[in-house]
């Protein structure tokens, strides 16, 4: 399989600036050549250009442009890829950078077909809208988007395919706004919060998730967010929330995905270099990427995921 790196320096869409160096730490961090180092052959298409747009969203969303101008450019970049049959990581970048990778996935699995499915690694579910989000931050609405919530007009030049929400995966969360969890409880989004996973575990969770993939058919979308992991192994990222995933909680998500051979994408998302401790969480993003494409620490029994 080929791997296209695909950069976007994205930042307006969270509380605070940072995420713009995101892309270039996971290159110093040589994600490329790990990759490589798993069998993959790996281009870096380097950072997108964004677009230029000149959009209002209201309310108190703010830098719409900006985020509207990388989506679009990410959406082009992402359905070239997928259409060469690659498989794009997304270098982030604020998650709002999703509102065009998805975008773009949906896309090439419409155009195949297929449906789209989406886990969402994060501690927070992203699924505000502009009429309902406190902050206007636009990392916090970009699910509801791809989704098809409305109140996006304009974002994409072109209508969206937008995800059925009962195929979008929220894993790991601990913080909801309440209008949000209206919404994700309204549309029906598979939500797994972090008591579900103390309860469960992680396996039989993210066995479920690959399960339903495997049963439509469809395309994984898979979205990492670095909030998503404890603040203990993950300083690097402006949203910190505490009782996040461990270490090996994440590890074996990204393992057991892998195994499955269902992902057909990635966003790396919301790493923030300048408050990261002598490049923790870069590495842990890049080493649980690792874990996503192959890399293991002994043979295991062969066994389906
Ligand atoms: C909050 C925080 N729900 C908001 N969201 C995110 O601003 O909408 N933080 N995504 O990372
Ligand atoms: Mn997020
Ligand atoms: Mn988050
Ligand atoms: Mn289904």
């Amino acid at each position: 399989r080929s791997i296209a790196l695909i950069g976007a320096p994205v930042d307006g869409g969270a509380g605070m600036s940072g995420c713009i160096m995101g892309p270039a730490a996971l290159r110093v961090a040589n994600i490329g050549g790990a990759l490589s180092d798993l069998g993959f052959a790996v281009e870096d298409w380097g950072d997108v250009t964004p677009e230029t747009v000149s959009l209002s969203l209201g309310g108190q969303t703010h830098h719409e442009n900006e985020v509207a101008g990388f989506a679009r450019a990410l959406y082009k970049n992402g359905v070239d890829a997928f259409s060469k049959g690659m498989l794009p990581i997304f270098l982030g970048g604020d998650h709002s950078l999703s509102m065009g990778t998805v975008t773009a996935a949906a896309r090439h699995a419409a155009a195949m077909g297929k449906t789209l499915h989406v886990l969402w690694l994060d501690a927070h579910p992203d699924f505000n809208r502009p009429d309902t989000s406190h902050s206007g931050n636009m990392h916090g609405m970009s699910a509801a988007f791809f989704c098809g919530e409305p109140g996006f007009d304009g974002i994409l030049e072109q209508p969206i395919d937008p995800v059925d929400p009962r195929h979008f995966h929220v894993f790991g969360v601990r913080s909801i706004d309440q209008k949000e969890g209206e919404l994700l409880r309204e549309r029906g989004v598979d939500v797994m919060d972090m008591r579900h996973i103390d309860e469960r575990g992680v396996a039989s969770l993210i066995r479920s998730v690959l399960e339903a993939v495997k049963r439509d058919d469809a395309m994984l979308h898979v979205s990492l967010d670095v909030d998503f992991l404890d603040p203990a192994c993950a300083p690097g990222v402006g949203t910190t929330v505490p009782g996040g995933a461990t270490y090996r909680e994440a590890h074996l998500a990204m393992e057991m995905i892998c195994d499955s051979g269902l992902m057909t994408s990635l966003d790396l998302v919301e790493l923030n270099p300048y408050l990261d401790e002598r490049g923790k969480s870069t590495r842990m993003l890049v080493n649980l990427t690792e874990s996503g494409f192959g890399r293991r620490v002994f043979d295991r029994p062969t066994t389906a995921y």
